[in-house]
């Protein structure tokens, strides 16, 4: 049984579907293990001709159009709050919805706890399918919109760990709540932490709302701050971007060095376990290559000495 909302999503995908107005972009699913994790490539060629965010149809000039600000109103699933619900213009897989201010913010900006309330409404709200959501923060984190969004995405139901990531969690079921660690299957410096069941279950009566999005924002806060004291202990320069992930059950953030490995462009859906690709030589490039090698070098590698010492990784 789908939810008012779901059902707003489908009819507004529908509809702008059938109107021209979203486009659904085909691919095809490619799967990769290494260290004994399943990663999922997809591989979706019509991609590469899709207009940059420099050269859109209504802004064919230099300058940058912002296609959030005014948004377009057939993609226009509803408010919440100081956001905008839209779909993706550009979907590769069907009801991917953003997460936009109403107000222009940039995306270098921390997330703030009205953001990760709706994101987690999103999610929450969609109870069909399991979802991830996503923010893609600073301009080497994948982006390419400067006006502030975060993503939701549903994931396929038949696939059993689902997003790929979510088949090496369970051997770190034994962490607390809170505690922030790394998986010792991952070359780059990431740091994860558990959701407290208890905490996000509805026991908290009228102040529900207020009292998730609060945990959500102290979680998030958190992962941020080990992050940063890492890179200020190493003397490197703090990272200005990362991406950023949470499912229902966990939190994820990947700092980021690069943009781009060869012409492989990734955003936190790699850091996920599934990789976008846009063509035949692409979908070579990592076979041949090794996905993880293709998410090191867009990260911080572990191996890196002057890092090794200075950021904390437990396990
Ligand atoms: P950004 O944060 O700026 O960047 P992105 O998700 O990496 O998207 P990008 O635009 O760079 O897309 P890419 O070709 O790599 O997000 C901007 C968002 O706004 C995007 O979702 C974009 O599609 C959307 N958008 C642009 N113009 C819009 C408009 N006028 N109205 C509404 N929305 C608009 O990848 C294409 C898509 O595939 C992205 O959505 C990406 O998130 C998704 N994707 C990547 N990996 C995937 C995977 N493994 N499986 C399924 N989908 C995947």
């Amino acid at each position: 049984m789908q939810t008012n909302f779901e059902n707003k999503v489908t009819e507004t995908y529908e509809r702008a579907f059938r109107r021209g107005e979203l486009y659904f972009v085909e691919s095809t699913i490619a799967n990769i293990t290494e260290n004994d994790i399943e990663f999922e490539i997809r591989f979706a060629p019509s991609l590469a001709k899709k207009p940059t965010a420099e050269q859109t149809e209504e802004s064919p000039l230099k300058h940058k159009a912002d296609p959030f600000a005014p948004y377009n109103q057939e993609l226009f699933v509803q408010e919440f709050e100081n956001h905008v619900i839209l779909l993706n213009k550009f979907c590769v897989v069907p009801n991917h919805v953003l997460v936009v201010t109403k107000e222009y913010e940039e995306q270098s900006n921390l997330l703030n706890q009205e953001d990760l309330a709706t994101m987690w409404y999103c999610m929450m709200q969609t109870k069909s399918q399991s979802t991830i959501a996503f923010y893609n923060c600073g301009s080497l984190s994948g982006s390419s919109q400067p006006h502030k969004h975060m993503q939701v995405i549903p994931l396929p139901s038949n696939v059993r760990f689902s997003p790929p990531i979510n088949a090496i969690i369970y051997k770190y079921q034994n962490k607390v709540p809170g505690e922030i660690f790394n998986f010792s299957e991952l070359p780059y410096v990431h740091y994860v932490t558990l959701l407290d069941p208890q905490q996000l279950s509805g026991h908290h009566g009228h102040n529900y709302k207020e009292t998730v999005s609060q945990y959500l924002t102290e979680n998030y806060l958190s992962l941020v701050n080990t992050m940063a004291e890492g890179f200020r202990a190493s003397s490197l320069t703090d990272p200005f971007s990362y991406n950023f992930l949470m499912t229902h059950t966990w939190m994820m953030i990947v700092p980021r060095r690069g943009e781009k490995y060869g012409q492989i462009s990734v955003n936190s859906l790699g850091f996920a376990g599934m990789l976008l690709v846009k063509s035949e030589e692409e979908l070579e490039f990592v076979k041949n290559v090794g996905l993880l090698r293709v998410l090191e070098g867009v990260a911080v590698s572990k191996d890196k000495d002057q890092l090794i010492d200075n950021i904390h990784i437990s396990v």
